[in-house]
């Protein structure tokens, strides 16, 4: 059980993040809004709460500890919200951000090793989960406690490599694997019912041999939860499916593909610093 002074201030983490997200895009600097407001949540939990670098709290000072837990974003588009926590965490220094995506910034559109923190490069939609079971196939030869966590997109959904991926979990009884699907319902160019539909995610991950949450992506509490109901599955890897909304925090972002690499114009840049404010005094 979680205690309510620990989800708001997960809750505020969150909303931290995409002010982050909101420095790094700047006024009509960089793009990926969408998919990475969608995710601030889950790298609340993930990099505020729940993984361990190596027994303690996500540490800047463990990132090579064997017994780290790892994250691999295989949606790599969404970097700006891992580089925020990763910001947040002291991994490297805040002017960074404002040298997001440029040619001499540490920082470049998709997750890259040169990141301190960063576990995989990914950006080619559909890798991250084979990136991760081999991950995780490691950690178990070498009896690491570390679990591994894999972001997947639902647009993403429609890669081949990652069911093969799926498959292969299964068949090798992976349980230190816990992958997310962000169910944003929205990919790059419109909805993910029109640009490639994939219904029933659940079922099919079900039928491949997965433990199967389905949780509202935006609420701290609720993913903790299935992420502890995934420790316990034994014998067989588990996914949250987190229902959550593209943009989310920015109304004039939320479900709209416009947003998905969109950059903000100056009116929209104040808007969402606004918006943010605003919900921080709600929390
Ligand atoms: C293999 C591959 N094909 C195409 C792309 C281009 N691309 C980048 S983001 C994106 C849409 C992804 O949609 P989704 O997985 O739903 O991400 P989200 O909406 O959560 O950002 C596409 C097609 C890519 N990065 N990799």
């Amino acid at each position: 059980m979680v205690s309510e002074a620990v989800v708001k201030s997960l809750k505020l983490t969150a909303l931290s993040l995409r002010y982050d997200l909101v420095e790094m895009m700047g006024i009509g600097t960089a793009g990926h809004l969408g998919g990475s407001a969608s995710l601030a949540e889950l790298m609340a939990v993930l990099y505020f709460y729940k993984m361990r670098g190596g027994g303690t709290p996500f540490d800047k000072d463990k990132l090579r500890d064997p017994d780290r837990d790892r994250l691999v974003l295989s949606k790599g588009h969404a970097a700006l919200i891992q580089y925020a926590a990763l910001c947040e965490k002291g991994c490297f220094p805040r002017e960074e951000l404002k040298k997001v995506k440029q040619l001499d910034g540490l920082l470049q559109g998709h997750p890259d090793l040169t990141i301190p923190g960063v576990e995989a490069v990914t950006g080619s939609l559909g890798q991250g989960l084979s990136i991760g079971l081999g991950m995780a196939l490691a950690l178990r030869l070498d009896k690491s406690p570390a679990r591994v966590y894999v972001i997947m997109g639902d647009g993403e959904q429609s890669e081949g490599q990652l069911w093969e991926a799926s498959m292969a979990a299964a068949n090798f009884k992976v349980d230190n694997l816990t992958a997310f699907i962000d169910w944003n319902k929205v990919q790059a160019t419109g909805t993910t019912a029109e640009t490639f539909n994939n219904p029933d995610l659940d079922k099919k991950w079900r039928a491949f041999g997965w433990e199967v949450f389905t949780v509202p992506g935006h609420d701290p509490e609720k993913i903790i939860g299935a992420i502890e109901s995934s420790e316990k599955v034994k014998g067989r890897p588990s996914i949250i499916i987190l229902d959550t909304i593209k943009g989310k925090g920015f109304s004039f972002a939320e479900g709209k593909a416009a947003y998905h690499n969109g950059v903000l114009d100056e009116a929209r840049f104040n808007q969402a610093l606004q918006e943010l404010e605003a919900a921080k005094a709600g929390v």
